[in-house]
């Protein structure tokens, strides 16, 4: 088995970026061992407090970012911290290259049902601001919290996952996951049928249609109601995620956040040969105005993303 570490130095990147990796594993597998006693030790109950999204933060949701804040403090590599939990960029004391940009516990509505959440991260050049592009973006990855603790990143080019084994380290799994450029399985909160505009709903009906439709054959949906899980299928199997803009949504710009939700699931699906769109251009080509901006998001396999851009396209 190859471990993180030894992939890392196996990469031609910076050893200063590597180190960002390192430190954000170290955080996930802390946040990892916290969750699996959390239903014992009682912190899934709500912290009393509310995130700058306006959400009821969940003890957890304050555990895990204090988890992150604490390993990236240790890191001199790491000089801005920007999270959903925090209403401002927090400047490190150290003075070091890069910006990390993350939701400590995505999904956490899940937790008091055991359901698969996760850590979603994003890395930057923090000398060139807080609201840059996702293709500025130098890596990024997530954990994901499940039966295994997944860990999924990219520096660019491939996507490679790793699986934490009984001693706390993380084990190569997949070297290059690669994105089956066709599926038969999207997924969309449904609930939201309403709401939706007309691109989403002609392509969900096309889906339904199954194999006497335009599509000509059988879908299938998934929605976890967590993105990190969500995304990971797509990751191991295809798929497609959509959380596209609608009536309710569009007031907000979206649902999702884009420098620590879409641009890091972006970059990833599409280092594995998946597609991104907010249904006018792909998610890393949007520039932010904001730092908890939010942003349509459609993303996976590439067939089934270009056939939502061209629903776009004709409406
Ligand atoms: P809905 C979790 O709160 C989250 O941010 C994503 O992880 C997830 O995909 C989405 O929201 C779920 O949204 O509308 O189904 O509750």
């Amino acid at each position: 088995m190859t471990t993180l570490t030894d992939w890392l130095a196996a990469q031609t990147v910076d050893a200063g970026l590597a180190s960002v990796m390192q430190t954000m594993a170290a955080a996930s597998a802390e946040i990892a061992r916290v969750l699996r006693s959390a239903a014992i030790t009682g912190e899934t109950g709500l912290a009393g407090h509310t995130n700058v999204q306006g959400e009821a933060q969940k003890a957890l949701d304050v555990i895990s970012n204090d988890i992150v804040l604490s390993h990236i403090g240790e890191n001199p590599e790491i000089s801005i911290l920007i999270s959903e939990e925090l209403d401002e960029a927090v400047q490190m004391q150290n003075q070091g290259r890069y910006l990390v940009a993350t939701d400590p516990l995505d999904g956490s509505s899940n937790l008091d049902v055991n359901v698969t959440v996760g850590t979603i991260f994003s890395i930057l050049d923090a000398s060139k601001g807080l609201l840059q592009p996702g293709t500025a973006q130098l890596g990024a990855g997530y954990a994901a919290y499940g039966p295994a603790t997944s860990l999924v990143l990219t520096f660019g080019p491939r996507a490679a996952a790793f699986t934490l084994d009984d001693t706390g380290t993380f084990q190569l799994t997949t070297a290059a996951l690669s994105v089956p450029r066709a599926s038969a399985e999207y997924a969309i909160n449904t609930a939201r049928e309403r709401l939706w505009d007309a691109a989403t709903r002609g392509y969900v009906a096309e889906n339904v249609a199954g194999e006497t439709g335009p599509a000509g054959k059988r879908y299938n949906m998934r929605w976890v109601g967590s993105m990190v899980a969500d995304v990971h299928r797509i990751l191991m199997r295809g798929g497609i995620f959509l959380y596209p803009l609608d009536s309710e949504t569009s007031a907000k710009g979206g649902r999702l956040r884009l420098l620590y939700e879409g641009n890091p699931m972006a970059l990833l699906v599409q280092a594995a040969g998946g597609r991104s769109t907010t249904g006018q251009q792909s998610v890393l080509d949007v520039v932010p105005t904001s730092i908890h901006q939010r942003v349509p998001v459609v993303l996976g396999s590439a067939d089934e993303v270009a056939r939502v851009e061209a629903w776009y396209g004709r409406t």
